[in-house]
């Protein structure tokens, strides 16, 4: 037997309009997935079948005018014991989910000092665990007094607070998953003129309460405030950074990790409807069409079919190339990269290389420039200590490594690795070398261990062998800084009096500006520079 279900109680409003249909003949449905979303110019609201069972047919239409009592569609409840049918509406612990938008004159806002206002969570009556879900604001924004600064949601409802003044974020107090109460400080906002007064509530607006009833679920709706005048409404929908979307579809993109901003309404009024999201995903996935903005703001490179050009292969990454170009563009597009360069005297350190040769080749061990090199970067390190360090998630501390585990990257034919080498600043010359040769040859035969490639507190990067006078290495991030080595060349330099051949070797230090500074990377290599031009610094 089929069971009509009718728009609930929507309080004041005499109709709505059904912006989302959401389930379809023959869907199977739970007493809380929705059937429709309706709207009215303040709020949103989401229809849940309030039964289980199969429907049979949705006889709304995107675009339909209802109003309470409608019907909207018919559940099959043949498949349920008769205990299990429910009343379809008016379940208010149910909490139909709800969103809503504060108008200006009801954001708790307060006059504190100065040309100050600090915008605080409204009145959210019953509603506990409500947690900020976005905030839209930066320290230092503009904002006129349309523009969201947070959205806060309830397990029930969601709730857009707007500026309520124009003026400059002074500073954000809240963030992503913040727990809040009413009266919480969200944003402190610096206005313009005399205009300190606190925001007046508006007479003309309805009560709260009637704005609660017209979203139709007192428990939910109610606690969190509601809708105010059309002229707010309208806002909502015309203020470039705001979304538009209900509290489901804000669900699904975080569930999904897609930030709403990048997504195109379809609904009414470029309403985000959970389609939207799902189809953004979907081009995300398959990297096709027009490029489309990516979750990070990225527009996409567009697919090309080369084939057009002439003939083609496609041949897959290899799983260490692959995974590599993962890190890669990660720390590329989290990290401000800035590249110092400089050359390093390497005249007499070449030298005392040569006079190593025959008791290397007695100890089966080959020196390289790398090892000096390596225990040159322990001692800047040390002298250095931010470049030894990383940045905490919100970029506020340093996180000082009181270990010297240097990575350094090998060519392999399967591609990138960077085994580290630990404690190497407890290393002689002939350690370090006999470490980085058996590492790379571990490298090279896919013999390293998790263990190996884990816990670098600084990298090298050496092409010295290969060629090449300077390069750009990407920091191994969370690391902040790499030294990119390339190949030593024999140039004139001015002693003073007269042109001389020295041996200069080419370094580049990649540093994460966030943490260092262009001064403090250059007195870094300048040091580093120092030390390789007289190794026997590093025995002091
Ligand atoms: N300038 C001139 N010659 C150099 C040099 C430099 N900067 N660095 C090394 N050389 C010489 C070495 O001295 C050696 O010659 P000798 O045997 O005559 O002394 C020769 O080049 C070969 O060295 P090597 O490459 O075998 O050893 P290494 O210690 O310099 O480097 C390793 C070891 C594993 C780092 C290196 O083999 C390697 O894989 N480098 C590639 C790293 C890389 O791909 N970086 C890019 C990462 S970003 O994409």
């Amino acid at each position: 037997m089929a069971q009509e279900i009718l728009i609930p109680d929507i309080g004041d409003i005499d109709e709505v309009e059904v912006i989302e249909i959401c389930a379809a003949a023959g869907d199977q449905v739970g007493p809380d997935d929705a059937l429709i979303v309706i709207e009215s110019d303040k709020a949103s609201m989401e229809v849940p079948a309030g039964i289980g069972g199969v429907v049979e047919a949705v006889t709304v239409a995107v675009g339909d005018t209802v109003a309470e009592g409608h019907v909207i569609a018919r559940i099959e409840l043949a498949a349920l014991p008769v205990s299990d049918a429910q009343e379809p509406v008016a379940d208010e612990s149910r909490g139909e989910e709800v969103s809503v938008s504060v108008p200006d004159a009801e954001v708790a806002a307060s006059p504190s000092t100065g040309g100050e206002l600090e915008i605080r969570v409204p009145d959210i009556g019953e509603a506990e665990d409500v947690v900020v879900i976005e905030v839209a604001v930066t320290a230092g924004q503009a904002v006129s007094a349309d523009d969201l600064v947070v959205v806060v949601e309830s397990d029930k409802a969601s709730m857009e607070i707007p500026a309520g003044h124009a003026g400059t974020v002074l500073s954000v107090h809240v963030s992503d998953g913040s727990e809040v109460t009413e009266g919480t400080l969200l944003v402190t906002l610096g206005v313009d003129g005399a205009a300190q007064a606190p925001p007046v509530a508006d007479e003309s607006l309805p009560p709260q309460s009637s704005q609660v009833a017209a979203a139709g679920a007192p428990d939910a709706a109610g606690s969190l405030g509601a809708a105010g005048s059309p002229g707010a409404a309208g806002a909502e929908q015309t203020t470039g950074s705001r979304v538009y979307a209900g509290p489901a579809v804000r669900r699904l993109a975080r569930e999904l990790g897609v930030e709403l901003e990048s997504v195109s309404g379809s609904g009414g009024r470029g309403r985000i409807v959970k389609d939207d999201v799902k189809s953004f995903v979907k081009s995300r996935m398959k990297g096709a069409g027009a490029p489309v903005p990516a979750a990070g703001g990225i527009p996409q490179i567009p697919e090309v079919d080369f084939s057009k050009f002439g003939p083609v292969e496609t041949e897959p990454l290899s799983r260490i190339r692959a995974a590599g170009a993962g890190n890669l563009h990660r720390s590329w597009l989290n990290v401000p990269h800035v590249t110092q360069h400089d050359e390093a005297d390497l005249t007499e350190l070449e030298a005392f290389r040569a006079t190593l040769k025959e008791e290397a080749a007695r100890r089966s061990v080959r020196i390289t420039p790398l090892a000096f090199i390596v225990k040159a970067c322990c001692y800047a390190l040390k002298e250095f200590p931010t470049f030894n360090a990383s940045l905490d998630q919100q970029a506020k501390n340093f996180i000082l490594k009181r270990y010297y585990h240097i990575g350094f990257a090998v060519d392999t034919d399967e591609g990138l690795v960077v085994p580290v080498i630990k404690d190497a600043d407890q290393m002689g010359i002939w350690e370090l070398s006999g470490a980085i040769a058996e590492l790379a040859e571990k490298a090279r035969t896919q013999k390293l261990g998790m263990g190996d490639m884990q816990g670098a507190s600084f990298s090298v990067s050496s092409l010295g062998a290969i060629g090449g006078t300077a390069f750009t290495p990407i920091i191994n991030a969370p690391e902040v800084a790499i030294l990119g080595v390339a190949r030593l060349a024999t140039k004139p330099v001015w002693d003073g009096e007269t042109f001389v051949p020295r041996k200069l070797l080419p370094l580049s230090l990649s540093y994460d500006h966030r943490a260092i500074n262009g001064a403090e990377a250059g007195r870094f290599v300048s040091h580093l520079s120092e030390l390789l031009a007289d190794i026997r610094r590093l025995s002091l």
